[in-house]
């Protein structure tokens, strides 16, 4: 797992995710870097049934909807069951974690933020929607990956799940590709090309062939720059530009004024 920085310490993180189908839970655990770095300890993950805290002989965990309507509803007393065992268990988490299309946004400066708690359990809705209760006085927050209603808040804990958990240290094998990658600063990718340096007559560009390390760097830094001003301009408003960034950022702004938008397919 590479070099640590002096005075970084091995931490691990605990995950409990709730949901009512703990296979498809399992199965995002169960594979790459995420199951690795819960190989390596750095993850103590567990997936709670929420059907074990039910306590019918049908062991329900939906009913209809006060006021009518269609659709079903988690019920709260299953999901206060599996954080209260949770607790008891497990220890009082920092932040317990609603997946729904009504929460803030999760973005990258969000993973750090989570990456940094020590404890993280993620309530997974289903149905038409999870008891309000559990939202106002259980969750401490309410997150969204995006504008789309999924089946469940299952994949969405996922998402969340494997961006905190490549940020931990000794996750990533190369710790200089977690510094590296798209987002860390704020900008989109440059493109990335490996062998063979002509595919079917498409050819890498020339200067990534030519060792000249400076020119690549340099080569690199304006292709961020210049597929972010394409795709998400908006982002460009909080990435973190030196003074050579700016002034790259000058030129290809220069250059756009000129004519030929759109007729990159980059
Ligand atoms: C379904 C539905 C059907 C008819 C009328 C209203 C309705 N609302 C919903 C709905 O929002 N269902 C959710 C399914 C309930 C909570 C769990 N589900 C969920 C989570 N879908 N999408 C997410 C999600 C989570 C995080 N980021 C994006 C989407």
């Amino acid at each position: 797992m590479g070099v640590r920085r002096v005075g970084e310490k091995l931490r691990y993180v605990k995950v409990d995710i709730i949901t009512i189908f703990p296979r498809l839970v399992d199965a995002g655990f169960g594979e790459g870097i995420v199951r690795r770095a819960v190989e390596r300890g750095l993850v103590d993950a567990r997936v709670w049934d929420l059907r074990e805290f039910t306590d019918d002989r049908h062991r329900s965990v939906d009913d209809v909807a006060f006021g009518g309507g269609p659709g079903m509803v988690l019920k709260p007393a299953p999901i206060f069951g599996a954080v209260e065992r949770i607790r008891r268990e497990r220890g009082d988490p920092p932040a317990i974690i609603l997946t729904s299309p009504q929460g803030r946004r999760f973005t990258q400066p969000e993973a750090e933020r989570l990456s940094r708690l020590s404890h993280l359990v993620f309530i997974c809705g289903r149905y038409e929607g999870v008891d309000e209760r559990v939202r106002e006085h259980l969750a401490t927050e309410e997150l969204s990956i995006g504008d789309y209603v999924l089946t469940g808040g299952e994949l969405a804990a996922l998402v969340v799940c494997d961006a905190v958990i490549r940020l931990l240290p000794g996750a990533v094998g190369d710790e200089r590709s977690v510094e590296a990658d798209s987002f860390a600063r704020g900008l989109l990718d440059y493109g990335q090309y490996t062998r063979p340096a002509d595919f079917r007559g498409l050819k890498v560009p020339e200067v990534l062939l030519s060792g000249h390390h400076g020119a690549i760097r340099q080569w690199r830094r304006r292709e961020a720059i210049r597929r972010t001003l394409e795709r998400r301009p908006e982002l460009l408003g909080s990435a973190s530009l030196d003074a050579e960034e700016q002034e790259l950022l000058r030129d290809l702004m220069e250059e756009r004024k000129g004519a030929n938008h759109g007729d990159k397919r980059d």
